[in-house]
C-alpha cells in the first residue's frame, strides 16, 4: 500500500493528495475552515467571496436529498477581506495551500478582488462565474462573450495562478465555445462542475418546495450529477489537450468515484455534498479507497491512469 502515491500538482502547487474540499460547503467561517485544515484535505478551499459581506438568500436554502442536495445559498460570505486574513492565519498555523474563490457581482468587483488577493497568502485563485443562485443574475459561465470580457479583465491584473469553476455544459457546441475563450488567457485549470442550476424539489405531502428562494429553484449536487461531471471533465480534458488542467467535482462519494474522474482526465478531485453529509473524515476515507483501488489495479501514481479512458 505504501508504494501507492496520490499526490498531484495544481497550477504548480504541490498537493499531498489529490482529494480536497470544494468551495461552498462549510467553508465560510474561520471555524469551518479550521475543521477542513485539521482534516486530511491537502488544501483548504474557501467559500466564494464577494466585495461586501452577504447574508445570502432566505432560509430554508439547503436540503439534503436521497442522493445529493439542493441549495440556493445565495453566496453567504464574510466579504473578501475576511478571506485574505483567514488565508494568512491558516497558512501560518497549518502550512497547507489555500484556495480562494472569487465571485464578484460585476467586472469591477472581480478586478478589485483579484488585485487584493495578489498580496495575500493564498496559493491559488478559483474564479467562480458559475453560481446558479444569485437572484436576478444569470449564470455568467453560459455567456461566452461575458466570460471573454471577464477573463480578459482579471488576467490583466492577477499575479496568482488562477483557474475557473465552470457550470455544467450539456451541448457540445457550448464546450467548444467556452474552451476557445478560456484558451485565450493564462488560465491554469478549470473546475468541472458547479451544481446543476435551477432544479426543483418538492414535498408532495406539504405541497411545497423544499427550499424558499426563487420559488424553490436551486442547484442540484451529489450523486444525481456524477455523470454530467464525468462528461464535462472528459470533454474539457480533450479540448485542452492537457495544457490546461481539469479538477473534477460533482457526485464524488467514494474512491472509485474519484478514480473515474481521474481516468477521464482530472488532475485532482474536490468533494462537496459528501463532505457536508459525512463530515471531515470523508477526505481520508476517499483517499484510502482510491489508494486501495489503485493497488488492485496495479497503479502506483495517478499519472499511470489519468486521462487514459479506453474506447469501445
Ligand atoms: O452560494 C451559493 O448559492 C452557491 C454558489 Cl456561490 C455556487 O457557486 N454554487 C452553488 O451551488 N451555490
Amino acid at each position: 500500500m505504501k508504494t501507492v502515491s496520490i499526490t498531484t500538482k495544481i497550477a504548480g502547487v504541490k498537493l499531498d493528495a489529490c482529494i480536497f474540499n470544494t468551495s461552498g460547503p462549510a467553508d465560510a467561517t474561520l471555524g469551518e475552515l479550521e475543521i477542513i485544515a485539521r482534516s486530511q484535505s491537502p488544501a483548504i478551499t474557501m467559500k466564494s467571496c464577494t466585495l461586501a459581506p452577504r447574508e445570502g438568500n432566505p432560509e430554508p436554502r439547503y436540503a439534503d436529498l436521497e442522493y445529493g442536495s439542493i441549495n440556493s445559498m445565495g453566496l453567504p460570505n464574510l466579504g473578501y477581506k475576511a478571506y485574505i486574513k483567514f488565508a494568512a492565519r491558516l497558512k501560518r498555523k497549518y502550512k497547507k495551500p489555500t484556495v480562494a474563490s472569487i465571485c464578484g457581482m460585476t467586472l469591477a468587483e472581480n478586478v478589485t478582488m483579484f488585485k487584493a488577493f495578489n498580496n495575500s497568502a493564498v496559493d491559488i485563485i478559483e474564479f467562480n462565474p458559475g453560481s446558479p443562485n444569485t437572484i436576478g443574475k444569470p449564470i455568467v459561465g453560459y455567456d461566452a462573450g461575458e466570460m471573454d470580457r471577464l477573463l480578459d479583465a482579471v488576467s490583466k491584473v492577477s499575479k496568482k495562478p488562477y483557474g475557473v469553476k465552470l457550470p455544467p455544459y450539456f451541448d457540445l457546441v457550448h464546450f467548444d465555445q467556452i474552451a476557445a475563450v478560456i484558451k485565450k488567457y493564462p488560465v491554469k485549470f478549470v473546475t468541472c462542475i458547479n451544481s446543476i442550476g435551477n432544479g426543483l424539489v418538492i414535498n408532495p405531502y406539504t405541497e411545497q418546495p423544499l427550499i424558499k428562494p426563487k420559488g424553490g429553484l436551486g442547484g442540484i449536487s451529489g450523486k444525481y450529477i456524477k455523470y454530467t461531471t464525468l462528461a464535462n471533465v472528459r470533454r474539457f480534458y480533450e479540448l485542452f489537450e492537457d495544457k490546461i488542467q481539469v479538477i473534477g467535482v460533482g457526485g464524488v462519494y467514494s474512491g472509485i468515484d474519484a478514480f473515474e474522474l481521474i481516468l477521464c482526465g482530472a488532475s485532482a478531485v474536490q468533494v462537496g455534498t459528501a463532505f457536508l453529509q459525512n463530515g471531515p473524515g470523508i477526505f481520508e476515507r476517499i483517499q484510502n479507497e482510491l489508494k486501495d483501488f489503485m493497488a488492485v489495479k496495479g497503479y502506483k501514481k495517478i499519472a499511470d491512469f489519468r486521462g487514459k479512458l479506453k474506447t469501445l
